[in-house]
C-alpha cells in the first residue's frame, strides 16, 4: 500500500463525548446506530445458531440407529427442513450481516450507514421472519426440505409450505435492503482520504457480496410468489398436473441459491483477509489481486447455477458449459488461499483464539472446495447426487468456511465491540472442541455417501450404521463446543480485561477509535497515515506501542 497524503487542512467538527452512553435497552428498540444493529444482528443470529444446532443434534440422534424410532417421519423432514432454512437464512447470511453493520462504517471513517432507518427495519425484518418460521412448529412444519422444489412442495401441507414461503419473503426483503446500505455506503462515505484502493479488503468483499445480493434474491423472490400462487390460488407455474414446468423452479431457486453460498461465505473471507495480516505482523500478500477475486467470484457465481441440474434432465452440452463454468471458481478462490497463505508465510504468527479459527477456516474450507471441484465434474455427480457425499461437501463448505470464519472474527472484533478481552484459554478448549467435533461429524459422511446412503431419510440399511455412530458422537461433541463459548463471551462482556482500544496494534480505522467506538465513531474526520495493512513496514513505532497515533483528527 501507498502512504496517503494528509489534505493540507480537516474541517473541524464538533466533538460528541457530550451524548450519553449506551445503555442495554438500545438492544431492543428500533435503534438506528450501526453499531447497536450489528450487535442486534449477531446475537439474534447467534440464537438461531443454537436453535438449528438443538435440531442438527436432534436428527443425528435419529439417525444414530437404522430404523426410524425417535421422532415421527413427518417430524424428521419437518426438523430437517427448518435445520436447513434456519442456518442459512437465520444463521449464516445474518451473521455476516451484521459483521458489515457493526465494521463498514468503522472501517471507512464513516458515522453511521447511508440509510440508518432502513437498516434498522432490515434487522427487525430477521427477528419477524425468524418468530414466523418458527410458528411453524405450533401449526404444521414445512415438510419438503430448505430447497421446496414443487411437485413436492405442493402437495405436503399447505400451512407449513405457506409460512415457509411468507418467512422467506421477508427474510429475503430483509437482506435486500441490507445490501443496498453496504454498497451504497461503501461507495459514497468513504473519508476523502480513502481512495477504493485504500479500502480494507473486508469491505471489497462485502461490496462484492453486496452486488450479488441485489442481483440474485429478487429472482428468488420471484419463484416464491410464484410458488404462492400455485400453492394457495391453485394457478399451475410450476405444478405438473395443470401444465406448468417444475424444472423452472429450480432454475429460478438456485440462480439465488447458488450464489447465495458466496453471499454467505465472502464476508468471512473479506474477515479472514483482516484478521491474518493482523496477528502474523505482515502485509497482506496480493492486496489487489485479492479485491479483484472477490468481485471475478461474485460474477462467476452468478453462471453456474445448473450444477445444481445435471440430473434434472440438463442436455449434454449445456453441462459440459456449466462444469466447467463451475471448476473456473476454483482459481479466484485458490487466489485467495494461497495470498493468505503467503501473507502468514514467515510472519510472527500470534496463535490466539482468532488466528487459530482463522487457520481452521482456511484448512476445512478446502476440503470443502476440493469436494466441489470434483462434485462439479458431471460424471461423478451423477454418481454421488443426493447421496451423503453432499451433505458431507455443504458442511465442510458452510462449517467450514462460515462457522469458522464468523468464529474467527467475533474472538477478533470483541474488544472493539465490548471494551473487553474475551478469555484466550476458553477460546482455545473452544477451537478444539469445534474442530475435532466438526470433522469427527462430517468426515465419515464422505465415505457414507461414495458407499449410497441417500441423504434427506430417516432410516438406512444397517451396513451403514457404525460410520453414522462416529457421526452421531462428532456431533454431540459439536454441541458441548458451544458451551464453553456462550460462557466466555457473556462472562468475558462483563467481567473480561480492558482491552484498550488497539489490543492486536491494528492499522485499519475502526482501531483507531475508542473500544466500545462512541455513538458517532470518530472524533471529526479521521485521516489516512498509513494503508490498511503497512505492519512492519515505514511504522517500526507501531510495533513497539498500542498508543501510537496513526491518524490524527
Ligand atoms: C451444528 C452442526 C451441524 C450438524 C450436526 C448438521 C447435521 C445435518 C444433518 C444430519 C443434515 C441432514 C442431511 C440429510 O439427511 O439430508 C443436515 C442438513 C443440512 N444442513 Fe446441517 N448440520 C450442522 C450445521 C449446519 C450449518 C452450520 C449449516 C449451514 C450454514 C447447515 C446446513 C445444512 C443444510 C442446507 C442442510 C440440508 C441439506 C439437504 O437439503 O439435504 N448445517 N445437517
Ligand atoms: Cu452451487
Amino acid at each position: 500500500m501507498t502512504q496517503v497524503d494528509i489534505p493540507a487542512s480537516v474541517p473541524a467538527q464538533p466533538a460528541h463525548h457530550a451524548e450519553a452512553e449506551r445503555k442495554w435497552t438500545d438492544f431492543f428498540t428500533f435503534n438506528s446506530d450501526h453499531k447497536v444493529i450489528g450487535i442486534q444482528y449477531l446475537v439474534t443470529s447467534f440464537v438461531f445458531y443454537l436453535i438449528g444446532g438443538a435440531l442438527a443434534t436432534a436428527i443425528r440422534t435419529e439417525l444414530a440407529t437404522p430404523p426410524s424410532d425417535f421422532v415421527s417421519p413427518d417430524f424428521y423432514n419437518g426438523m430437517l427442513t427448518l435445520h436447513g432454512t434456519i442456518m442459512i437464512f437465520l444463521w449464516v447470511v445474518p451473521a455476516g450481516a451484521g459483521l458489515a453493520n457493526y465494521l463498514i462504517p468503522l472501517m471507512i471513517g464513516a458515522k453511521d450507514m447511508a440509510f440508518p432507518k432502513i437498516n434498522a427495519l432490515a434487522f427487525w425484518m430477521i427477528v419477524v421472519g425468524g418468530a414466523l418460521l418458527l410458528s411453524s412448529f405450533w401449526l404444521e412444519t414445512p415438510q419438503s426440505g430448505w430447497t421446496s422444489y414443487p411437485p413436492l412442495s405442493l402437495v405436503s401441507g399447505k400451512v407449513g409450505e405457506g409460512i415457509w414461503i411468507f418467512s422467506l419473503l421477508i427474510l429475503g426483503t430483509s437482506s435486500i435492503l441490507g445490501a443496498l446500505n453496504f454498497v451504497v455506503t461503501i461507495i459514497k462515505m468513504r473519508v476523502p482520504s480513502m481512495g477504493i484502493y485504500q479500502m480494507p479488503l473486508f469491505c471489497w468483499s462485502m461490496l462484492a457480496a453486496g452486488l450479488l445480493i441485489l442481483t440474485g434474491t429478487p429472482v428468488l423472490a420471484g419463484a416464491l410468489i410464484l410458488l404462492a400462487f400455485d400453492l394457495l390460488a391453485g394457478t399451475a407455474f410450476f405444478n405438473p398436473t395443470g401444465g406448468g414446468d417444475p424444472v423452472v423452479y429450480q432454475h429460478m431457486f438456485w440462480f439465488y441459491s447458488h450464489p447465495a453460498v458466496y453471499i454467505m461465505i465472502l464476508p468471512l473471507f473479506g474477515a479472514i483477509s483482516e484478521i491474518l495480516p493482523v496477528h502474523s505482523r505482515k502485509p497482506i500478500f496480493g492486496y489487489r489481486a485479492i479485491a479483484y477475486s472477490s468481485m471475478i467470484i461474485s460474477f462467476l457465481g452468478l453462471i453456474v447455477w445448473a450444477h445444481h441440474m445435471f440430473t434434472s434432465g440438463t442436455p449434454a452440452w449445456l453441462r459440459m458449459f456449466f462444469m466447467i463454468a463451475t471448476m473456473i471458481i476454483a482459481v479466484p478462490t485458490g487466489i485467495k488461499v494461497f495470498g493468505w497463505l503467503a501473507t502468514i508465510w514467515g510472519g510472527k504468527i500470534q496463535l490466539n483464539s482468532a488466528m487459530l479459527f482463522a487457520l481452521g477456516f482456511i484448512a476445512t474450507f478446502v476440503i470443502g472446495g476440493i469436494t466441489g471441484v470434483m462434485i462439479a465434474s458431471v460424471p461423478f455427480d451423477i454418481h454421488v447426487h443426493d447421496t451423503y457425499f453432499i451433505v458431507a461437501h455443504i458442511h465442510y463448505v458452510l462449517f467450514g468456511g462460515s462457522v469458522f470464519g464468523i468464529y474467527a472474527a467475533l474472538y477478533h472484533w470483541f474488544p472493539k465491540m465490548t471494551g473487553r478481552m474475551m478469555n484466550e484459554t476458553w477460546g482455545r478448549i473452544h477451537f478444539g472442541l469445534t474442530f475435532v467435533g466438526m470433522n469427527l461429524t462430517f468426515m465419515p459422511m464422505h465415505e457414507l455417501g461414495l458407499l449410497g446412503m441417500n441423504r434427506r431419510v430417516a432410516m438406512y440399511d444397517p451396513r451403514f450404521a457404525d460410520l453414522n455412530v462416529l457421526c452421531t458422537i462428532g456431533s454431540y461433541i459439536l454441541a458441548v463446543s458451544t458451551v464453553p463459548f456462550i460462557v466466555n463471551a457473556l462472562w468475558s462482556w462483563f467481567k473480561g480485561k480492558p482491552a484498550g482500544d488497539n489490543p492486536w496494534n491494528a492499522l485499519t480505522l475502526e482501531w483507531q477509535t475508542t473500544s466500545p467506538p462512541a455513538i458517532e465513531n470518530f472524533e471529526g474526520i479521521p485521516v489516512l497515515t498509513t494503508g490498511p495493512y503497512d505492519y512492519g513496514k515505514n511504522n517500526e513505532a507501531l510495533e513497539a506501542s498500542s498508543d501510537t497515533p496513526v491518524l490524527s483528527s
